[in-house]
């Protein structure tokens, strides 16, 4: 059977998304699609062959369309998720799934009264390759207990409408969520330090940042986040093991040998980066619908990235090692 999937925001990665299902995806059709900037949603729509609705409320009622891909503007997603739960349509949302903890635990809360998972949130490094290297190197034991982990974010540039808020709920909100899923644990305090800005930021932008989390095992992450690097996207991430370290940099693409010089590349963006992880992760999603299972990282994953990378902010703001407070768990997401 082929699942039919609606769009919400065709922008960088909403218009990837819909290339990926429309020809890269087995056992899925693009049915509609909705953006404000309804001239390009309208173009891509019929690229795919698709309808392009007046409004996201107007797709997600479609009777056409199962399930929604949502990738508009982060502060949107949780109204969005709300009534695609309402309407009983499965959900796949680009992260985050809210910025605020608030937000997210309205979806939780929805979700947990509909009584079974609709929503996966686009936590794409779950599904990339050399992320799961490091992940079964911490399973099988292969570095002892895990410790320790130092992790890099850095992005070459961002809009000047990227505010320091966002380097927690925009970017280091993937370090959140790859944390909890490496080590099975949960951020329990955080402390932030911003350095002087970089003469690249935008005016008022703390960057970089140096986030510390605490995990509830007592082992201990920190992030350098960058998001005016300048050279390229050099997303990187050491484990330290009692017994050993597992480390993870950058694949380069290519590498020049010259004048004594050996010259690698570094991916341009997050698209080239992680190309192959979206595309795993679509496709999974989609078999997984058609298993009539819905797996991958769940909105409980979305609310506890969410409060955490609150907590991060306020841990700024203040200046103060602040410690992270969440609801239990309910047992929808055991
Ligand atoms: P973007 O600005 O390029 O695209 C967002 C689109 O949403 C725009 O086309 C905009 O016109 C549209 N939009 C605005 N208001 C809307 C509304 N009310 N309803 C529907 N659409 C609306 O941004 P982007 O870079 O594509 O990011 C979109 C989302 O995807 C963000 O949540 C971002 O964090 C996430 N993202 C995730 C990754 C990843 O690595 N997983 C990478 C990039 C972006
Ligand atoms: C962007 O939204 C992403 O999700 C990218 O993966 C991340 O590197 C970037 O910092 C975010 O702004």
């Amino acid at each position: 059977m082929t699942l039919k999937v609606g769009v919400i925001g065709t922008g960088n990665i909403g218009a990837d998304h819909v290339r990926r299902l429309a020809s890269q995806v087995s056992g899925v059709r693009v049915t509609a699609v909705f953006d404000v900037a309804t001239a390009r949603a309208a173009q891509i729509a019929q690229g795919v062959g698709a309808v392009a609705h007046g409004s996201w409320t107007a797709l997600v009622d479609d009777p056409d369309v199962a399930a929604v891909v949502i990738a508009s503007p982060g502060p949107l997603h949780a109204e969005q998720v709300l009534a695609c739960i309402e309407a009983g349509k499965l959900v796949l949302c680009e992260k985050p799934l809210a910025t605020t903890g608030q937000d997210a635990l309205m979806v939780v809360a929805a979700e947990v009264a509909f009584g079974r998972r609709l929503v996966q949130v686009g936590f794409m490094r779950r599904y990339d390759r050399a992320y799961r290297v490091v992940k079964a190197a911490i399973d099988d034991g292969s570095i002892g207990e895990p410790l320790l982990a130092h992790m890099v974010h850095r992005n070459a540039s961002v809009p000047d409408s990227f505010s320091s808020d966002m380097a927690m709920t925009d970017s280091v909100i993937h370090e959140i969520d790859t944390v909890r899923w490496l080590f099975g644990q949960e951020v329990v305090a955080t402390t932030v330090v911003a350095s002087r800005p970089s003469p690249q930021a935008a005016a008022g932008l703390r960057d970089p940042q140096l986030v510390l989390f605490e995990l509830a095992d007592g082992a201990v992450v920190d992030v350098e986040v960058f998001v005016n690097c300048q050279y390229g996207y050099d997303v990187r991430c050491e484990i330290v093991g009692s017994t050993g370290t597992v480390s993870m940099d950058n694949p380069s693409t290519n590498s020049l040998r010259r004048g004594g010089q050996l010259i690698e590349s570094v991916p341009a963006d997050w698209r080239v980066r992680f190309d192959t992880a979206y595309l795993d992760e679509l496709q999974q999603w989609v078999h997984g619908l058609a298993a009539g299972v819905v797996g991958g990282p769940s909105a409980w994953d979305g609310y506890a990235a969410a409060v955490v990378a609150n907590c991060a902010v306020q841990a700024l703001a203040d200046g103060a090692r602040t410690k992270v407070t969440m609801v239990d768990r309910p047992s929808l997401y055991a």
